[in-house]
């Protein structure tokens, strides 16, 4: 039946590509995945015939001479419902790098071409199986370098991100559809009613994006890592925290004051969150060269945190020293203040007050305390714990989002200039669609595409 199922119905005059999707090297099973047009010839070439579709079926793998090379599974995909929108076959033979070039080099005998970094993923949007957003989301999940990241991407994947991406730019668009037919009138004066409906929609369209943008912030931590500073006066206990919650001993720790001197950062994961903590030189002035580059290194990296932990004693007085480092550290950005060596402060509980969100007490010697403050790490960077409230987001949407926010700012000081106003919401919206992909330039196509891997 020549139905939209056909081989060779879609394509739209593509040609076939063809990848090894496994990683290289040796392994039990490796894949080639085929796509485009001249599946059917290449399923007959390779495996004598095309497979049934969606069955796995076993079968030997013949070359272009017709000698056969290997055995295995393939699996055919006719259009539209496969990975790329196109027939696609997939071959599982044996996964060594000899098996693996012999299977692609038979592909490419039959007629298909090397595939380009990410070139199926690019045809699936192409194709409309998946939006931008989503192929990105393709991307962000084999790149997952956490479990919170994996998750996430995965929710993007299915279509929360875009969907909500949708719903904005649904909101917008009536609220533009209301503006022109305003805009249609122009003799008539625009009248109270009119006036206060467009300020009732656009406040709830810059809401929900406010809601949008934060939660793709507290994603887009998820990418990079949460910054985690440790700073203070020496020999509090910094490195010691920082080897207790890396849970090795990373850094060098002695009973002398100004034992670290260089900015040493490790890299952990706190409830599958990827946080990056850095411990730093104690900060005080010193009359050592080295320790002082160290103290300037230090303060450097407490100008770039997300979080500081303000380091203290549980059983000294905080001084005037201590006041002033405190004083001294950025005002923007979370500072949680930590009391260590709490085992030395007789009577004095360990953990976290109900009265002080920011403060808490531990020991780095016995552990106590230092479950609060993973938590109180997880809260200050927004993260709830449920995942449900994130979006793996990229420097791209995050900018768009930010782009449609100040445009939608614009707007609202525009509202009684209705042609200015409807202006800023056509590049409010335009800001938007770019996340989705519905208004993308082809270069920028090409950039999100070319950083996939091959086979993808
Ligand atoms: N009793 C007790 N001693 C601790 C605790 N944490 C650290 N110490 C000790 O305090 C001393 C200094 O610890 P470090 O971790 O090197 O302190 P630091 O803040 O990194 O010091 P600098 O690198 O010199 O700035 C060491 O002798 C640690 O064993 C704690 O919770 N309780
Ligand atoms: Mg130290």
């Amino acid at each position: 039946m020549a139905s939209a199922e056909d081989s060779s119905a879609r394509g739209h005059g593509r040609d076939t590509i063809a990848a090894i999707a496994t990683p290289s090297g040796r392994a039990g099973i490796g894949v080639v995945r085929v796509s485009g047009p001249g599946v059917a010839e290449i399923a007959r070439s390779i495996l004598g015939g095309l497979p049934a579709p969606r069955r796995a079926v076993y079968r030997s793998f013949f070359d272009s001479r017709g000698e056969r090379f290997d055995r295995g599974i393939a699996i055919y995909f006719p259009a539209p419902r496969s990975y790329t929108g196109e027939p696609v076959l997939e071959l599982q033979g044996h996964g060594g790098p000899v098996v693996m070039q012999m299977l692609l080099g038979a592909c490419l005998d039959a007629g298909a071409r090397i595939a380009h970094p990410g070139e199926f993923t690019r045809r699936a949007y192409l194709e409309g199986r998946l939006d931008l957003a989503q192929a990105e989301a393709v991307a962000d999940l084999i790149d997952a370098a956490s479990r919170e990241a994996a998750r996430s991407a995965l929710r993007s994947l299915a279509g929360e991100f875009s969907t909500a991406v949708d719903t904005l730019s649904a909101q917008l668009t009536e609220l533009r559809a209301l503006t022109e037919a305003v805009l249609d009138f122009p003799q008539e004066e625009v009248d109270e009613l009119h006036l206060e409906e467009a300020r009732a929609r656009l406040a709830r369209v810059r809401a929900s994006l406010d809601e949008v943008l934060a939660k793709s912030q507290r994603g887009s931590l998820l990418r990079s890592g949460i910054h985690v500073v440790f700073a203070g006066r020496p020999n509090v206990g910094k490195s010691s925290l920082l080897n207790k919650l890396a849970g090795e001993e990373r850094a060098i720790v002695t009973p002398v004051a100004g034992t670290t001197r260089d900015a040493l950062r490790e890299a952990i994961q706190i409830d599958g969150v990827p946080i990056i903590v850095v411990d730093t030189a104690g900060l005080r002035e010193s009359p050592d060269e080295v320790e002082r580059i160290g103290v300037e290194r230090a303060w450097r990296e407490v100008a770039r945190a997300d979080i500081v932990l303000a380091v203290l004693e549980a059983h000294a007085e905080v001084g005037p020293d201590e006041h002033e480092m405190l004083a001294r550290l950025p005002e923007e950005g979370v500072r949680i203040l930590v009391y260590n060596k709490v085992d030395l402060a007789p009577g004095v509980p360990a953990g976290r007050r109900p009265s002080a969100s920011n403060e808490v007490w531990v020991s780095a010697k016995t552990g106590a305390g230092l479950e609060d403050l993973r938590r109180m790490l997880l809260e200050a960077s927004g993260w709830s714990g449920d995942g449900q409230s994130t979006f793996l987001a990229r420097e791209r949407h995050l900018r768009a989002l930010a782009l449609a926010r100040r445009h939608l700012e614009e707007a609202a000081l525009q509202l009684e200039r209705w042609e200015f106003f409807a202006e800023e919401l056509r590049l409010a919206h335009s800001a938007l669609t770019e996340i989705t992909g519905a208004f993308t330039p082809d270069d920028l196509l090409g950039e999100i595409f070319a950083r996939f891997c091959i086979g993808k």
